[in-house]
């Protein structure tokens, strides 16, 4: 659900709309200062994985993201994440592949409840969503902050995120 759909009496809006927890995500990200996401559809989404969804192994282009929970699946849908797997530097391919093949040496599972509030390195850790399953869905927000200002998804991005460009 895009940014435009997100009423801005939520909790969530709201949250995004503080300076005080901008600040507050620089600061752990050792940053001088983070800008919100100018992008109408973008700047804070909701993701609804239903019985049977997941995220497979990726990076992110950005080198950050925040998430913030409201649900939890009943079972599944765990965020599973590898710090540091690769660098600027290093694509280190070897380490990625023996990830992707199953060996789970180095993953970490995050602890997640309604209300967990996650920073991650999505560019050098890679990380996934694993399946769900059960009737109650898993929920969570991504909030996209940068270090500059004017931040806008490209046309074709929004559209495969969200189907539309405007
Ligand atoms: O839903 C999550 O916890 C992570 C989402 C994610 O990795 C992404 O949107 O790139
Ligand atoms: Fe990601």
């Amino acid at each position: 659900m895009a940014y435009d759909r997100i009423p801005e009496s939520t909790p969530i809006r709201r949250l995004y709309a503080a300076d005080e927890v901008k600040d507050f995500i620089a600061a752990v990200l050792g940053k001088p200062r983070l800008y919100r996401s100018d992008d109408p559809l973008d700047a804070v989404m909701i993701a609804v994985f239903r019985e049977g969804d997941e995220l497979g192994w990726h990076f992110d282009r950005s080198e950050f993201s925040v998430t913030v929970m409201y649900l939890d699946a009943e079972e599944g849908g765990h965020f599973d994440y590898y710090p540091g797997l690769r660098s600027d530097d290093d694509s280190n391919y070897a380490g990625v592949q023996q990830v992707l093949d199953g060996d789970s040496a180095g993953v970490i599972r995050l602890p997640s409840s309604p209300g967990t509030l996650a920073i991650f390195h999505g560019r050098h850790a890679m990380h996934r969503v694993t399946p769900t399953s059960g009737s109650t869905p898993r929920i969570n927000s991504v909030l996209t902050y940068g270090e500059d200002s004017g931040m806008r998804l490209n046309e074709l991005t929004a559209d495969l995120f969200y189907g539309r460009t405007q």
